[in-house]
């Protein structure tokens, strides 16, 4: 029979290692079978499907569901969907959840690496940027990060590398019948 769609919804700062855990979990994924997968990273989302739009609550939530929608409709499909935003309010993530739900798995993975490590990696130079207000509204420095109160998983990027925190989600899909 068909398999199940799921959606694999990372949610954590800028800089906490969502697209390098994402990246492991879909090389893992990819050694297991051909079931295609869509990624939808934060980074190429908007250069795409959100181009335009900045980081105001109303354009960071516009983000965020557009990207559940287009997830949601993976999944209806049967597919495998990876998010990676930062996704930083509550009630958008929750309407993604139930815009996935309808159709199969939604499952919340907080990458709940420390700010400060974020910020001491600062590979990108944003935090420094951030930090001399040449960036508004900066995730964690100027701006509000929601921690999830229920997600499936809960990692710390710092604790371990990302191949093993990959380990922990290809687990968790098995669990739940999902590969
Ligand atoms: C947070 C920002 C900001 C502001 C630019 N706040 O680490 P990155 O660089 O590559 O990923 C971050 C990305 C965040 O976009 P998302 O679409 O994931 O955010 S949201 O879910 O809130 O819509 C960061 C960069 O864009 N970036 N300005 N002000 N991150």
């Amino acid at each position: 029979k068909a398999p199940k769609g799921f959606a694999l919804f990372f949610t954590g700062l800028s800089g906490s290692g969502k697209s390098t855990i994402a990246q492991a979990v879909i090389a893992r994924l990819l050694e297991r079978s051909a079931r295609p997968i869509t990624l939808l990273d934060g980074d190429e989302v908007r250069k795409h499907l959100s181009k335009g739009l900045g980081f105001s609550r109303e354009d960071r939530a516009a983000n965020v569901t557009r990207i559940g929608y287009v997830a949601s409709e993976v999944v209806r499909h049967g597919g495998i969907a990876i998010c990676a935003p930062i996704a930083p309010y509550r009630d958008s993530r929750a309407q993604v959840r139930r815009l996935v739900e309808a159709h199969g798995a939604f499952i919340e993975i907080h990458v709940d690496t420390a700010l400060e490590a974020c910020e001491a990696r600062d590979r990108k130079g944003l935090y420094a940027q951030a930090r001399a207000g040449k960036i508004a509204r900066f995730t964690g420095i100027s701006d509000p990060y929601e921690a999830p109160e229920n997600p499936e998983l809960h990692l710390d990027g710092a604790a371990a590398d990302p191949a093993t925190l990959a380990g922990r989600i290809i687990a968790l899909l098995r669990n739940r019948g999902l590969i």
